[in-house]
């Protein structure tokens, strides 16, 4: 029997810091009613979807920040978003800033801002919410890049994990559902574990500028967009997932985002792709018994994963130096020229 849901990647063009949130949930409600009108079920909106990618602008004083972040969802400005998926029957997954007042790990209760998304179904209620666990970028204005990416100034590390839920979603009575936010997707390790949940369709929002910004060396721009969607459908192919990844799109703030938005099938091809640089509906009907394949063969995880033999994955964060070979006759005792020394030896010293 064939599970099939119509989904969407609802990418956006820009939003610029003059536009209220007013202009951006406007812009939101008229891709639900296209959504409505091609028989969409799920929409997914990008990262930090209300206002513009703010980190790329700098504030001394945090507070003076706020007015970009939510204190309630929904918030008085996203409730047309959720009263709308009522009236359409329509779920939605939405990229936005949070702030929320709870207690941290020494269990003081403060003000806490997070890079979040939430799911919400058809009906209007609140079915997951996912807080950004890679952020990328820095804490302090650099002077050296030409633009600023400031998310490890402006938010917490997400501390909900990777979750998974299943529940009804469009027509179908149950749907695993995943969320990452941006560059989560670069991370092998944030795709399994939604695979180790049984995910089948992962909901991820990005912000991409089209060119690295870190003055940093030279990466070639035709690379980014295919660095992207080489994460998307490697993460999808080898976890059996569907994924719908939703961009922001074109010049904001005079800084180019490469939208590239697209729907990717478990076996890691792409079904829709986003061509402009605006907003746009990017649909795919996704047979959710395509999963099986990858899941009953190469990626049958309990038959063929070996646990014990990833313990680096957790057990560290940066990169060790490995052992240097050295041919075991060979006297690197005392001969300094190589620069190699015996593996017995560096054992030996510790
Ligand atoms: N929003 C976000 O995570 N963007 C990053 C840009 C990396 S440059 C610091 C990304 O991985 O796409």
């Amino acid at each position: 029997m064939s599970r099939i849901i119509t989904v969407a990647a609802a990418q956006l063009g820009p939003l610029q810091l003059s536009d209220t949130r007013e202009v951006a949930i406007q812009r939101m409600m008229r891709l639900l009613e296209r959504a409505r009108v091609r028989g969409v079920e799920l929409v997914v909106f990008p990262e930090l979807a209300l206002t513009t990618f703010f980190p790329r602008h700098y504030r001394e004083d945090i507070a003076e920040a706020d007015p970009w972040f939510e204190e309630s969802m929904p918030s008085p400005a996203t409730a047309p978003l959720f009263a709308a998926a009522r009236k359409y029957g329509i779920g939605f997954h939405l990229g936005y800033a949070e702030i929320t007042h709870e207690a941290d790990e020494t269990g003081v209760v403060r003000r806490r801002r997070f890079n979040s998304a939430i799911l919400v179904n058809g009906a209007g209620d609140l079915v997951l919410k996912y807080r950004k666990v890679h952020l990328p970028g820095h804490a302090e204005f650099d002077p050296k890049r030409r633009v600023q990416h400031l998310e490890k100034r402006y938010f917490e590390v997400g501390n909900l994990g990777f979750p998974v839920i299943r529940a009804p979603m469009g027509g179908l009575s149950g749907l695993n559902m995943g969320m990452m936010i941006c560059n989560d997707r670069r991370w092998p390790e944030a795709w399994r574990v939604l695979g180790l949940q049984g995910v089948e369709m992962v909901m991820l929002g990005y912000n991409t500028p089209s060119t690295n910004q870190s003055a940093v060396g030279f990466e070639a721009p035709h690379l980014r967009v295919a660095h992207s969607h080489l994460s998307i459908q490697a993460g999808a192919y080898q976890n059996a997932t569907f994924a719908v990844a939703s961009a922001k799109a074109g010049v904001e703030d005079g800084c180019e985002m490469f939208g590239h938005s697209i729907i990717v099938n478990p076996q890691g091809e792409i079904l829709a792709q986003a061509t402009t640089w605006d907003d746009e509906l990017v649909t795919a009907d996704c047979n959710l018994e395509q999963v099986q394949l990858g899941r009953k063969t190469i990626f049958a995880f309990d038959q063929h994963r070996r646990p014990e033999a990833y313990g680096r994955i957790t057990a560290q964060v940066g990169a060790v130096e490995p052992k240097v070979w050295c041919r075991p006759l060979d006297p690197c005792e005392g001969d300094t020229s190589s620069g190699l020394t015996r593996v017995d030896d560096r054992k030996a010293a510790g």
